[in-house]
């Protein structure tokens, strides 16, 4: 309540992200309609009631006229959000091109664009100054919004030279920065052209977070090989400063999907699916249609396997739902044009009258209806090329309580070191080994099901997004307090 939040007992976190969880469409004038989008970051904050929250990130649009800002940032407020203007110009740069055409598919061993990419019409340097630029417009409003004794917790790869900034502002400021993707081998890392700036951008934070403990290992080489700083076991020293470096794995609101099962709503749709594929084994994979999420390589997979298994030809369907992204840029039209290919040739080969073996969709589905596929599904197929974390199969585990369906995951997705004992994990890159766990998958015995899947809901509904966010906070607080002891000693 109202009351509750305003408790003096109460420390005050600063969420800042690229994206604000709500996104803005202008009605009029001075009218916004606001929608909240929930995703793992605002779950894994909402559990949390110990802080007083408040985010601080990009609404998605741009907004030129001080009418429209200043009404914005008045709708925005009762949501508990503050927005960064960011303009045409400066979005083009910094958002499409540094951060999703330089760092995200560096992060996720895709390596620098090539040739005939975006990168060389808008030059990598502009790229740059444009995201040093955002990043000092995003410390800008923090500074604005800063009260004494505030934590301050900036996410993700958008924003690596957000704890310098701040930093700068005030250096007593308690900084936290988490990245969300991987943090690539240093081998792979050090083909970046501003790879020193931006690692002593993110180590002027007093916690850096990564999901695994590997990620962590890759950003201490990074600091180790390139800036030639001392590694330990607690993180990076420079000069006798300590940057805390450790891997914090998040986890959903698993509470949220076991309970949606019971839902009305979800059991209308479970009815509706169930009758819809009455007789077929249902497999299911969920993902942004992005390139990291390998779906052309799943989709070979499961076409390897139709064609190694005919008895399986009319008894399996695969569920493919892959929500569109960054639809301007020429590589993601391609891949939806490849995607679109081939299951249009599987289908083609292996399609009946009246069944096809693969239902691929390019949108997003609502909540309910995500449940209700989830819970219905025997087999999962995830297979990220990369992947920070991977929650969707967190998701799947967490509406299966009855189902106990198998998890295929890959070994290359952050969750395989969590979910590998309960998933079947694969080589993604490896059509051959694939469709077989696809064949194991479904002929799985029930009492390895019922094992596999224990193990898994053990760990999903104990290893939740609050007790992410928790640790990662009470790790930031203490670091500073340690930080300060250090200084009057
Ligand atoms: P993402 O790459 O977006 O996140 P993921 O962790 O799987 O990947 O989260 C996707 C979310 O979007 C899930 O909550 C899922 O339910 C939802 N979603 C995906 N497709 C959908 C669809 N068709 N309809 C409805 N909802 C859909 C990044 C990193 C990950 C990391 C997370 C969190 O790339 O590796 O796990 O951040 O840190």
């Amino acid at each position: 309540s109202e009351r509750e939040d305003r408790s003096p007992f109460k420390q005050r976190l600063l969420v800042v992200a690229n994206r604000l969880p709500v996104s803005a469409v202008r009605k009029g004038d001075a009218s916004w309609q606001l929608e909240v989008t929930v995703g793992g970051l605002v779950s894994a904050l909402l559990g949390i009631t110990d802080f007083e929250a408040k985010w601080i990130g990009w609404a998605g649009v741009t907004v030129r006229d001080e009418i429209g800002r200043k009404s914005l940032t008045e709708a925005l407020a009762e949501k508990r959000c503050v927005p960064v203007f960011l303009d045409e110009n400066l979005v083009n740069l910094y958002y499409n091109g540094y951060c999703n055409n330089i760092l995200w598919p560096l992060f996720h061993y895709l390596g620098l664009p090539q040739e005939d990419s975006l990168a060389t019409i808008w030059s990598f340097q502009s790229q740059f100054e444009a995201y040093k630029k955002a990043n000092q417009l995003f410390a800008d409003v923090v500074k604005e919004h800063y009260q004494d004794g505030d934590i301050v917790w900036c996410h993700d790869y958008h924003l690596m030279f957000l704890p310098k900034c701040l930093k700068e502002q005030n250096e007593n400021i308690k900084v936290g920065w988490f990245l969300h993707t991987p943090f690539p081998s240093s081998e792979i890392y050090r083909t970046m052209p501003s790879r020193s700036e931006l690692l002593i951008a993110v180590l002027a934070a007093d916690v850096v977070g990564f999901h695994t403990y590997d990620y962590a290992r890759h950003f201490v080489s990074a600091c180790t090989r390139i800036l030639g700083l001392e590694g330990t076991p607690e993180g990076v020293e420079d000069q006798g400063r300590l940057t805390r470096v450790a891997a914090f794995p998040i986890g959903i609101d698993s509470d949220r999907f076991v309970k949606a099962i019971e839902l009305p709503q979800v059991k209308n749709h479970i009815k509706e699916f169930q009758e819809r594929f009455d007789g077929r084994k249902v497999m299911l994979g969920v993902d942004r249609l992005d390139m990291i999420k390998g779906i052309p390589q799943k989709l070979l997979a499961f076409e390897k396997f139709l064609e190694d298994n005919p008895n399986w030809q009319d008894k399996v369907v695969f569920v493919q739902i892959a929500v569109p992204t960054r639809t301007d840029v020429l590589e993601y039209q391609k891949l939806t044009c490849q995607v679109h290919e081939i299951v249009g040739r599987i289908n083609g080969r292996f399609g009946t009258l009246t069944t096809v073996p693969i239902h691929h969709l390019d949108r997003s589905f609502d909540y309910h209806a995500l449940c209700a596929l989830y819970a219905i599904t025997d087999v999962a197929l995830i297979t990220s090329l990369r992947d920070g974390m991977n929650l969707v199969s967190y998701e799947f585990v967490a509406c299966q309580a009855s189902k106990k369906g198998a998890l295929i995951l890959s070994e290359f997705a952050g969750a395989a070191q969590s979910l590998g004992a309960g998933a079947i994990l694969v080589n993604p890159w490896n059509v051959t080994e694939v469709a077989f766990a696809i064949a194991y998958a479904l002929n799985m015995p029930s009492e390895e099901r019922e094992k596999r899947h224990h193990h898994n809901y053990v760990h999903v509904t104990t290893h939740t997004s609050q007790e992410w966010a928790e640790t990662f906070i009470s790790e930031l607080n203490d670091m500073v307090v340690e930080a300060q002891l250090r200084t009057t000693q």
